[in-house]
């Protein structure tokens, strides 16, 4: 099927348009699970934006062959001393790589290996390049003060392993400690 003509898509560098563009919003509410701090969760509003995700996907999920693509913006903001960050995950198709390149803000790419025993971080800033390794799990966090925006490139038929992460989590987190991101062991 190479015939098919694809739309050229436009970033204007806050809205990603000329195709058809899946838009979801990940409010405080639905991530219940990731913030440490439950105390500090519970006192905040379940309906506040934490991140949203503006993804094209050319193909049918699944594909083997296609790449999807996906801009994600994360708000500022703290849950307590942790930044606001994605869900993360590892892919159900455990090999699969995926690219990240930051555009707008600051934050830490969180990575963690297939076993959990090892979590590392690496800096975002607008032009940064991240190469996502397969069987690692990652998720990004905003620490600064506006917007975090990064695009995303992925294998079409990766797909995303939310459950792992939602059962166990990151071994570390990524806080605050005197307007330092620093990440330590999950309390
Ligand atoms: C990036 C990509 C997407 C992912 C999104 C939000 O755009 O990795 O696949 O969906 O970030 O991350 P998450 O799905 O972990 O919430
Ligand atoms: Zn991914």
């Amino acid at each position: 099927m190479s015939d098919i003509v694809f739309p050229k898509l436009h970033f204007s560098g806050n809205r990603l348009s000329g195709g058809l563009i899946d838009r979801l919003a990940r409010r405080l509410g639905d991530l219940g699970d990731i913030f440490s701090d439950r105390a500090a969760y519970a006192r905040m509003p379940a309906d506040q934006v934490v991140y949203e995700v503006e993804s094209y996907f050319p193909v049918p999920d699944g594909t083997e062959g296609g790449v999807f693509l996906g801009i994600t913006y994360i708000h500022p903001g703290k849950v307590g001393q942790e930044y606001f960050m994605t869900k993360g995950h590892f892919h159900q198709i455990r090999n699969r790589a995926e690219v990240y390149i930051c555009m707008e803000g600051e934050g830490m790419l969180i990575l963690m290996n297939e076993d959990h025993s090892v979590t590392w971080a690496e800096r975002m800033e607008p032009g940064s390049v991240h190469y996502i390794n397969g069987h690692t799990a990652h998720r990004t966090a905003n620490t600064g003060k506006g917007v975090l925006s990064f695009g995303a490139f992925w294998p079409s038929d990766a797909g995303h392993d939310y459950q792992t992460i939602s059962e166990k989590g990151f071994s570390k987190i990524l806080v605050d400690i005197n307007g330092v991101p620093t990440l330590i062991n999950k309390p």
